[in-house]
């Protein structure tokens, strides 16, 4: 039997998500949206190109969770999105009460998922799907920091005129502007990028990763970046349903590791069938070091805030 993967929003993450999972035609989706009509649209239009693509799997749209039941990967990504001028904290309060709703709801229909939060501000909403959740901290996941290192190898690759797949990097950290790209472990057909690209530029291709997602906002206007965060996404649902043990930089809940304790934040990891299977360690210079403390303690400030709210 195919495996089942259950997207929650099935606005341009959660649509293009999906779409790309029936494509490749490794498990069944169910799409949810509060939106009547709209998921249901999307998975019959997404079916019907299953001739032409030759994807027997099957996808099937909802406005409620029934049909969500035994999933083995739930993907969130429902809530609001920004828009130009906004920062991803901004979007703190809404999407807190819409991905806790949702969270309770797929908890408790597939307790044995693995939960991959993409909904924004990343951190501190896959934190409080794990705490509703009640699931174990292996079992709930956000999706960031494949995104950002993506962002970061594409305009490395652009600027040596080299093959993406030469260029191997970590952005670690939180998903907001102070995302840490470890330099030090940064390579391009194995040579350290800072033997390659003089300071001040590779400065400024640092800052553009930071800036990757407002820069994409600013030009769409209506919405945010939703083609390379599905591939993320993606990738991420394919780790856990082939238990790949792929190591990608993922939100995960530390507890000691990198000196930070009880807060998720962006690191490497080992991604399998059992979800974070193990965080990975990887050695980093002071200044990367408090870069990423420096991160963690902004991640922090939102947690905060949500402690106050009304759960
Ligand atoms: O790197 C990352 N983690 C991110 C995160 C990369 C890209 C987008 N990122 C965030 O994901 C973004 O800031 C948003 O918070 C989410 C979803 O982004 P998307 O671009 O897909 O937003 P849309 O197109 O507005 O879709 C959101 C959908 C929309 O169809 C709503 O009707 C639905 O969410 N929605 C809900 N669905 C189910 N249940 C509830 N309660 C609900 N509320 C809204």
């Amino acid at each position: 039997m195919r495996k089942k993967v259950t997207v929650v929003g099935a606005g341009n993450v959660g649509a293009t998500t999906a779409q790309r999972i029936v494509d490749k035609g490794y498990a069944d989706v169910v799409l949810v949206d509060v939106v009547e009509g709209m998921p249901q649209g999307k998975a019959l239009d997404m079916l019907q190109a299953g001739p032409i693509t030759g994807s027997d799997a099957s996808v099937t749209g909802a406005n409620s969770y029934e049909s969500t039941a035994n999933s083995d990967v739930v993907v969130i990504t429902a809530g609001i999105a920004r828009k130009p001028g906004m920062s991803r904290d901004d979007l703190l309060m809404t999407n807190m009460k819409i991905v806790g709703e949702v969270t309770s709801q797929v908890a408790t229909r597939s307790p044995k998922s693995v939960l991959i939060v993409v909904s924004n501000p990343l951190d501190a909403m896959v934190q409080h799907a794990y705490r509703v959740s009640g699931f174990p901290k292996q079992r709930v996941v956000g999706m960031a920091g494949i995104l950002d290192t993506a962002r970061f190898r594409t305009f490395l690759a652009q600027e040596l005129k080299m093959s993406i797949t030469n260029v191997q990097a970590y952005v670690l950290g939180g998903h907001g502007d102070s995302m840490v790209p470890l330099i030090g472990s940064t390579t391009a057909g194995g040579v350290p990028v800072s033997e390659l690209i003089p300071a001040p530029r590779l400065d400024e291709i640092v800052k553009r990763t930071q800036n990757g997602g407002a820069e994409i906002v600013g030009l769409l206007k209506t919405g945010s970046a939703y083609y390379a965060p599905s591939a993320a996404v993606e990738q991420m649902v394919e780790a856990v349903i082939f238990d790949r043990k792929a190591v990608l930089p993922c939100a995960a809940l530390l507890e000691g590791e990198y000196g930070i304790n009880g807060l998720y934040v962006g690191v490497p990891v080992k991604l399998g069938a059992g979800g974070v299977e193990s965080v990975i360690q990887v050695k980093l210079t002071p200044q990367e070091d408090a870069a990423l403390k420096k991160s963690a303690a902004a991640v922090r400030e939102l947690i905060a805030i949500m402690g106050k709210q009304p759960a």
